[in-house]
Order: C-alpha cells, then structure tokens, then sequence
C-alpha cells in the first residue's frame, strides 16, 4: 500500500492533505471533529490579537457550482480567547495556528503566544485579499519586503508557513523573499480578489462589496501559481516545501498539484457542507499512487516540471 506520510519543519504527518483556515475550524468542537477524519494537519480560523466581529453578511455565496466568493471579514475571537479555548497540545492531528496581522511585531507577538500554547509551527496569512487596513493600501503578500519582514519578525518565534496570495504578478519573487527570510514552507493560493453583483438588487452580492473566489473554478490557477513557485524556487537553489491549494475537490487534483511540485495540499471549499469528503480524498489518492504504482509522495512529485 501507499506511503502517503510527509514531513514538514521536522514535524510528521500521516497524509499531505490538510484543512485550509477558514473551513470547519471556527470552534474547538468543530475542530475536533475534524481530527477525526483522515487528515494531516487542521489549520484553524485567522487569529488576529483583537477579536474582529466580521463584516455583515452575506458573508459567502456560491457564484457558480462549487466556486463560492467570500468576505466573511476574518472573524475572530481574538488572541487570549482563542489561547484559552483551543488546544493545540491535544497530539492526536497538529492543529496549525492561522495568524493575521498588520505589522511584524503583532506577527511576532501572535507567534509567541500560540508556541507558548503549544503550536509547533504556525501559518501567517499575508494575504487576505479583502482587508480594510494593510500596509498602504496593499496586501502584505503584494510586496516582497513587507512579507519577508513579517517572515522574520514570526519565524524568530516558531517555524512559519507564509500564505501567499494569488493576485501579483510574480508570485515566485515573493515566494523566494519568504524563503530567504525564514519560511519552513509557503502556502498558495489565497483566494483570487473577486467580485459579483446581484443585477435585481443593483448592489453586490456580499455585505462588504468586495470578496475572495474560492472552490473548483480556481483550481487552474492555483496549479498555475504553484508551478511558479516551484520553479522559482529551484532557479534560487532553495528546497523549501510547498503546500498548494486551490479548486482541490478531490484525489486527482491532490495528484495534480503533487505532480506541479507540492509536498503537501490544503482542502477548503469543496468540504462545505461535505466534511467527510476529506476522508474520500485521502483514500483516494491512495488508490491512485496504488493503481499508478507509486509507494511514495516522492516518486511523482514534481513530474510535470519536464514539460516546461
Ligand atoms: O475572513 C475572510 O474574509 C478571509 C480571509 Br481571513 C482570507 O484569508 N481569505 C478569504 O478569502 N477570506
């Protein structure tokens, strides 16, 4: 059978398949259902170090089958809360802390109090493509200085996953200033800055006007992204892991973002509503590494860079 176990800044994983923040993490009941599932790691919810209501609904739409826009307005119960409620010691699945901040030393501050409560590594959303506040005006993932400098400032605390956004120009030019700057790993895609109208109502869709595509319809793009990345990465002789997302709704599409170079995925969307669909995707890209003859990740990550 298979080998389908992964390591990543020295920490074990069952399986290369992981929950994306935002989907099923918001609580440490739903969480802990998740750990159920045959799953690698859980990342939870955006924690910023004030708790943030959200922006008023609609907060998600489904704009075509299985591609939903989004602007929930990274709700959160805050920095302490979110230590106190959450265990992230529990040892049976890694639960990944998901930080959001403004300036590297809140990034900092995140980093050290969720490693004080236990956190092996931590996944920094530089890219929410809907924030009211940025670093003038743009997501810290739009400029290569600002996301080494929040890099820095959180992988002084624990090892850091950075999660990158979809919407620049050259997503390997930032991947590569992350990596310099101490990232364990880089995760892409966030979603693509989107918006949609309801023509009866004359007015968008979601209560904050502007939202973020998630779901099937992206999925070419974040392969597309990941492949960048990758091959950035090898121009720059560097070996950090990738974990692509994007559009991942099931085994093939986990292969096919291995076969672009990812040594790990994350699952979002395509669990709304489904969360046991996480278990079929794991079985599933067993199956296929069987039918393939693949015993391990290794044997076929990273295939298709001969074709470009
Ligand atoms: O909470 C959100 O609105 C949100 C976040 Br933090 C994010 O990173 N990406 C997204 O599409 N929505």
């Amino acid at each position: 059978m298979a080998n389908l176990q992964v390591t990543l800044a020295g920490l074990h994983f069952d399986n290369p398949i992981m929950l994306a923040s935002g989907i099923l993490d918001s609580t440490p009941g739903i969480l802990r259902r998740m750990s159920r599932m045959k799953v690698g790691a859980l990342i939870t919810k955006s924690i910023s170090i004030n708790p943030r209501p959200g922006y008023p609904g609609p907060t998600a739409v489904e704009t075509t089958p299985g591609t939903w826009i989004n602007a929930m307005g990274l709700p959160n119960p805050g920095l302490n809360e979110f230590v106190d409620e959450f265990n992230l010691e529990d040892g049976s699945v890694t639960i990944i802390p998901n930080l959001v901040a403004d300036t590297p030393d809140e990034f900092a501050e995140l980093a050290q109090s969720v490693a004080a409560a236990g956190a092996k590594i931590a996944e920094i959303n530089l890219s929410c493509p809907h924030p009211k506040a940025s670093y003038k005006g743009r997501l810290t993932a739009q400029d290569p200085g600002a996301a080494a400098e929040a890099v820095e400032a959180a992988s002084s605390k624990l090892p850091i996953i950075a999660k990158l956004t979809p919407n620049v120009t050259d997503i390997g030019e930032i991947a590569v200033a992350c990596a310099r700057a101490g990232a364990s790993a880089i995760s892409a895609i966030n979603t693509l800055a989107a918006l949609d109208i309801d023509p009866e109502l004359e007015r968008p869709i979601l209560g904050n006007g502007y939202g973020g595509l998630s779901g099937a319809g992206i999925r070419p793009i974040g392969l597309r992204k990941t492949l960048d990345i990758v091959q950035a990465f090898a121009e720059a002789n560097l070996d950090t892991p990738v974990i692509g997302m994007g559009g991942i709704s099931d085994a093939d599409d986990v292969a096919r973002y291995i076969l672009c170079g990812a040594h790990l995925v994350q699952v979002g969307t395509a669990l709304v509503g489904n969360p046991e669909q996480l278990n079929d995707i794991t079985d599933g890209l067993s199956e296929w590494m069987d039918r393939k003859g693949y015993k391990s990740l290794e044997e076929f990550r990273g295939r298709i860079l001969e074709w470009f």
